[in-house]
C-alpha cells in the first residue's frame, strides 16, 4: 500500500509503497477514505511532539472496515468508522469514570509497528492510527462505528479537529447560553471551537487570527467579531469588545506559551483560559499569580475536547446532518496522498482552514 512516511525532522514526507504487518486478533484493517491534515502532524515533523522517524503520520481519518481479527467484537467488514486518536477501551480506570479522553491505553496502542518499508525498517504510526496511507491497521479500541451519509472528507475531520474544538467549548469549558468567548488561532481546531461556542449559545464569539482568510471563515462559521492581532494588542481589543471586563472563556488554539498568557489576560475575573494548542514539549506555561488567586481566573488544559468519542462522534455527526455544524466550509481543499507536502506548505502559509487527503 502507499503511505506518507515521516523520514527526517523538518524534512518533506516520503510517499512510498510499504507492506502492512499481519493484523493481530484485536486488530482491524481500515481502508482510509479521507484524512484531514492537522497541525499536530506538523508538530511531529518539527519536533514539538516527540516521535522518532520513520513513522506513518495522520491521526484524523475515516474509512471502511476491510478485515477484522478473530477477537474483534464490535466491528464487521463494511462498517464505516472514524479513527479516535486516543483509544476508548471502555474498561480502564479513566474510561470507567467517563474520561475516555484520558484512556489508560493511550500509549499502548502506539507500541506496535504497523508496516515495513521496502528495506525492512519497521514503521510505527501516529497515535496508533497512521491515516496518511491507503490502509491502516489499528486496535479495535481506536475506532468508532458511524452510520451516516455525511461525506468522507467531512467525517474525517471529526477524528481530531472538530471533536477537539467543539468539545473544548461543550465539554471542557461547558460554555453556557449568553457566555462570551474569545478564540486565539482560527485554524481547523479554532474554527471548531467557534462552532462549538455557537452551538452552546454564546452571545459574543471573538475570533483572533492575523490571517484575513481565517477571520472571514470564522465570521461565516459563527464568530460575532474578528480581531487582527496585527492591529494592536489583542488583549485590549477583546476587552474593548466586552465592556472592559474580558470574556468568560478564552481559548488558545495555536500552541504558544505567549498566546496562552494572552488568553489568561483576556479572561474576566472568575473566567477561564482554555489551553487547546499543543506547545513544544519542552515549554512551560506561566501565568501571573494575583489574577489566578485574587481574581479566581482558571487555566484549563484540554485534550481531545474532553470528548467521550463513543458518545460524542455520533453526537457531532448528528449536528452535521441537521445543519448545526458546518464542516463543508472548513475544508478549503482536497488533495491526493502524493501531495501531502503541499498540504503542509499551505497550512504553514495560512492558505487553508483544513486540507483533506482523499
Ligand atoms: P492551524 O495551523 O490550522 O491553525 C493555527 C492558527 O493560528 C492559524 O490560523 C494561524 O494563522 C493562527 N495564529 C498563528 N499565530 C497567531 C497569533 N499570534 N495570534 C492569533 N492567531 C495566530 O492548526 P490547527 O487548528 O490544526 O491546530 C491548532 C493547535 O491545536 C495545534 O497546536 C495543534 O497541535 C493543537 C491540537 N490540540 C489538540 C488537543 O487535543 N489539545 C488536538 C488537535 C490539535
Ligand atoms: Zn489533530
Amino acid at each position: 500500500m502507499r503511505a506518507a512516511i515521516f523520514v527526517e525532522p523538518n524534512g518533506p514526507m516520503s510517499v512510498e509503497d510499504v507492506t502492512p504487518t499481519d493484523p493481530g486478533p484485536r486488530d482491524v484493517v481500515v481502508r482510509i477514505t479521507a484524512s484531514g491534515v492537522c497541525h499536530s502532524d506538523l508538530h511531529v515533523i518539527s519536533g514539538a511532539l516527540p516521535m522518532p522517524p520513520p513513522a506513518i503520520l495522520g491521526h484524523e481519518g475515516a474509512g471502511i472496515v476491510e478485515a477484522v481479527g478473530a477477537e474483534v467484537k464490535g466491528l464487521a467488514v463494511g462498517d464505516r468508522v472514524i479513527g479516535s486518536f486516543i483509544p476508548a477501551c471502555g474498561v480502564c480506570w479513566h474510561c470507567l469514570r467517563d474520561e475516555s479522553h484520558l484512556c489508560d491505553n493511550t500509549y499502548t496502542v502506539m507500541g506496535s509497528p504497523r508496516a515495513v518499508r521496502a528495506d525492512g525498517t519497521p514503521l510505527m504510526t501516529m497515535t496508533g492510527l497512521g491515516t496518511f496511507a491507503e490502509y491502516m491497521t489499528c486496535d479495535e479500541m481506536s475506532l468508532v462505528k458511524i452510520e451516516t451519509d455525511v461525506p468522507d472528507a467531512q467525517l474525517a475531520l471529526v477524528g481530531c479537529g472538530v471533536t477537539t474544538g467543539v468539545g473544548a467549548a461543550l465539554n471542557t469549558a461547558k460554555v453556557q447560553p449568553g457566555d462570551t468567548v474569545a478564540v486565539i488561532g482560527c485554524g481547523g481546531v479554532g474554527q471548531s471551537v467557534i462552532q462549538g461556542a455557537r452551538i452552546a449559545g454564546a452571545s459574543v464569539i471573538i475570533a483572533v487570527d492575523p490571517v484575513a482568510l481565517k477571520r472571514e471563515a470564522a465570521l461565516g462559521l459563527g464568530a460575532t467579531h474578528a480581531v487582527d492581532p496585527g492591529e494592536g494588542d489583542p488583549v485590549e481589543q477583546v476587552k474593548a469588545l466586552t465592556g472592559g471586563r474580558g470574556v468568560d472563556y478564552a481559548f488558545e488554539v495555536i500552541g504558544l506559551p505567549a498566546t496562552v498568557a494572552q488568553a489568561f489576560d483576556m479572561a474576566r475575573s472568575g473566567g477561564a483560559a482554555v489551553a487547546v494548542g499543543v506547545s513544544h514539549f519542552t515549554e512551560s506555561i506561566t501565568v501571573p499569580s494575583f489574577p489566578l488567586v485574587l481574581s479566581e481566573k482558571r487555566l484549563l488544559g484540554c485534550v481531545y475536547g474532553s470528548a467521550q468519542v463513543r458518545r460524542d462522534f455520533p453526537r457531532l455527526v448528528g449536528f452535521v446532518e441537521n445543519g448545526r455544524l458546518d464542516l463543508a466550509n472548513m475544508i478549503t481543499r482536497t488533495l491526493p496522498l502524493d501531495d501531502i507536502n503541499e498540504a503542509f506548505r499551505a497550512m504553514t502559509a495560512g492558505e487553508v482552514v483544513r486540507s483533506v487527503i482523499v
